[in-house]
């Protein structure tokens, strides 16, 4: 349908966009304590107490839908349920709504409190929930929008959905913490350069959900640098973290946005998603001068045939051995109580991802998850839990298909052990990534001779190296067990004689990471350790929009809203 609807007063639409209520991360009506929104706290650290990473990501998708229509658009992020209802009073011609399947629930509620608080206005359902099959029969809404959304919302609206992309600037997370201290400097930046992803892992949400192709936002390696450069003279940080599920996987675009750097000398550096056969055709040593800090490969499992394509012919304990070796830090991803697990196999595939020696590891239970191959394959075989309801099926706790070997709470079981056995056998993420920096830096100063850009990475590992090992005292003192104790030690003892940096800063250091962290303790101790996202309410004006590369600062207008400390058990004011 090709229609501009006009608004009440007559003139363009006005649009609403918003992510789900809050508080996320509790048992409720609506959702589950496992369903915490933050990434590493949610399926990668979360054993880790003190120790786990701890940040926000906004719902970058409806920023990206605003940025690229020709509207005055709200966007309102991580709203409680108080202040969503009030904003639907202000009457919107389109509500528009990002959710996935676990907050079906939260959807489902908001759009009914949209019809009844403002009937004239029409409710779109976007993102990952909206593969539910029959979620617009089960939520009263007008359009269920399946796959990229800033094509069909401009189409919707009349709009040429052909135009170029208009990439938001946005900070990637919104608070970032470990051990209760704040890391320093700015965050990074996001950089969106597609969404989807062509290999169709069977399993894979993300992949299936775009159609299994992959839609560039930026196509080619130009205008990545461009973009890239535009974002970092904004903000005023080089790093980014790349919002695309296998970023390497479009070498060419890769490799010519590593020689525009080089060229220009803009030596960026990201946090990446890339898939081992990606890297393979990419090259470890091109990843260094690229500025890849971080990245997340799905290793999946140690069994060939459960492991995908992606990883055929790859030796993932070598490769994850030589990113180190090279500064990268890496976040190998396993898959637990898959088809192939028993009672009696199980552990040999936790110990295989264990001994990885990544510097994280995320454990997930098998998730059919709607839209997904394997999703249409359980279904086939009746193997789906529909009993399960649709706020568990988050991967974190139950299956959400029958497994024989795996019924009631093993899945779970198997998960804590997983995540306790990584802790205590490779020590805390933030002491691996410290080490891995370390790493990377001593084999740069042998290697960098009149490399200008192997230079820019030297220096970089070094900061990088030099801020993470201030936290190494503390690290030992809050160490799981006796080996992280001696490590973080040894660890610390080699970079300060290397370094032979002054003793007065890293002591006065010392004392405000031991006084931030006590502070955090004593917190977690009263309200447990939630930490719900403030409230970000960003209103994109219809005038002054760039129509192409970034968007223009004086079409936007953002407020935060203070963030609400939240105890384990939902506090009485933030759930309204
Ligand atoms: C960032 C992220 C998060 C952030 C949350 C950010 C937030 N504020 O909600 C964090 C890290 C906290 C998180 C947590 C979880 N996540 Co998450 N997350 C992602 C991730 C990595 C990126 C999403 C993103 O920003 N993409 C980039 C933007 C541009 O794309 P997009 O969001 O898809 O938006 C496009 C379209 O979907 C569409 N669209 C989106 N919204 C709307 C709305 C309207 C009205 C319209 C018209 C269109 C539209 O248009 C956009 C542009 O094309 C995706 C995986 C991925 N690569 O997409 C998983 C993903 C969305 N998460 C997923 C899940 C399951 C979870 C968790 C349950 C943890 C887990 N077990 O994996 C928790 C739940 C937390 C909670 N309480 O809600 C699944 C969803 C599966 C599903 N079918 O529902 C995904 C796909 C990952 C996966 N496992 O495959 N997540
Ligand atoms: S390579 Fe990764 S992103 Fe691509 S389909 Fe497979 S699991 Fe999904």
């Amino acid at each position: 349908m090709h229609y501009l609807r006009p608004s009440s007063e007559g003139k363009g639409p006005r649009i609403l966009l918003t992510s789900v209520f809050g508080p996320y991360g509790v048992d409720d009506a609506f959702g589950r304590k496992e369903n915490v929104m933050e990434l590493f706290h949610n399926q990668v650290t979360k054993a880790q107490g003190p120790a786990s990473f701890r940040f926000h990501h906004r719902s970058f998708g409806l920023y990206f839908l605003a940025a690229n229509v020709d509207a005055d658009v709200t966007v309102l992020d991580f709203p409680s349920r108080k202040r969503f209802l009030r904003e639907i009073e202000k009457g919107y011609d389109i509500v528009g709504i990002s959710f996935i399947a676990p907050n079906f629930e939260k959807a489902r509620y908001m759009a009914s409190a949209v019809r009844n608080a403002s009937p004239q206005s029409e409710i779109i359902l976007g993102g990952h929930g909206a593969a539910i099959p029959d979620v617009g029969k089960r939520i009263d809404c007008d359009h269920v929008v399946r796959g990229e959304g800033i094509s069909w919302l401009r189409s919707h609206l009349g709009q040429d959905p052909n135009t170029p992309i208009v990439h938001p600037v946005l900070p990637s997370t919104e608070r970032q913490s470990i051990h209760g201290v704040p890391l320093p400097g700015k965050t990074a930046s996001l950089l969106v350069p597609g969404v989807g992803c062509v290999n169709g892992c069977k399993f894979c949400a993300t992949s299936h959900f775009f159609g299994k192709v992959y839609t560039p936002f930026a196509t080619t390696g130009k205008e990545l640098f461009e973009l890239a450069c535009a974002i970092a003279d904004r903000r005023g940080t080089e790093s980014f973290f790349v919002m695309d599920e296998n970023f390497l996987k479009d070498t060419d675009r890769a490799l010519e946005f590593l020689s525009l750097m080089e060229q220009h000398r803009r030596y960026f550096e990201f946090s990446i998603f890339s898939s081992a056969e990606a890297i393979k055709a990419f090259g470890v040593d091109n990843m260094v001068r690229l500025g890849v800090s971080f990245v997340w490969i799905g290793v999946e499992s140690a069994n060939p045939h459960a492991s995908y394509d992606k990883n055929s012919g790859s030796d993932p304990a070598a490769l994850v051995r030589s990113l180190r070796d090279r500064g990268i830090g890496v976040l190998a991803s396993g898959i637990l109580c898959a088809e192939h697990h028993t009672q009696q196999n199980i552990q040999a595939e936790i110990d295989f991802l264990v001994q990885l020696g990544a510097d994280f590891v995320q454990f997930m239970l098998l998730s059919p998850m709607p839209v997904t191959g394997l999703y249409l394959d359980h279904a086939r075989r009746g193997l789906l839990r529909h009993d399960l309801p649709l706020e568990e099926w988050h991967g974190q706790k139950h299956l959400a298909y029958r497994h024989p070997e795996f019924k009631g709470g093993e899945s779970e079981k198997w998960l804590e052990r997983a995540f306790r056995q990584d802790y205590e056998v490779n020590g805390s993420s933030i002491y691996r990534l410290t080490e891995t920096s370390w790493r990377g830096y001593r084999r740069l100063v042998d290697l960098v001779g009149h490399d200008p850009c192997l230079a820019a990475r030297r220096d970089q590992l070094l900061a990088r190296a030099r801020s993470y090992s201030l936290l190494l005292p503390h690290i030992a003192r809050r160490a799981v067990n006796d080996t992280e104790r001696l490590h973080a030690q040894a660890l610390q003892i080699d970079i300060e004689t290397t370094l032979g940096d002054p003793v007065v800063p890293r002591r006065l250091a010392g004392l405000f990471i031991h006084a931030a962290a006590a502070a955090w303790d004593a917190r977690v101790e009263t309200f447990g350790d939630r930490i719900q996202p403030a409230t970000i309410v960003t209103r994109f004006e219809a005038s002054n929009r760039h129509r192409s590369g970034v968007i223009a600062p004086s079409a936007i207008s953002q407020k935060q809203e203070p963030a609400r400390l939240q105890a384990n058990a939902p506090l009485r004011g933030a759930v309204s």
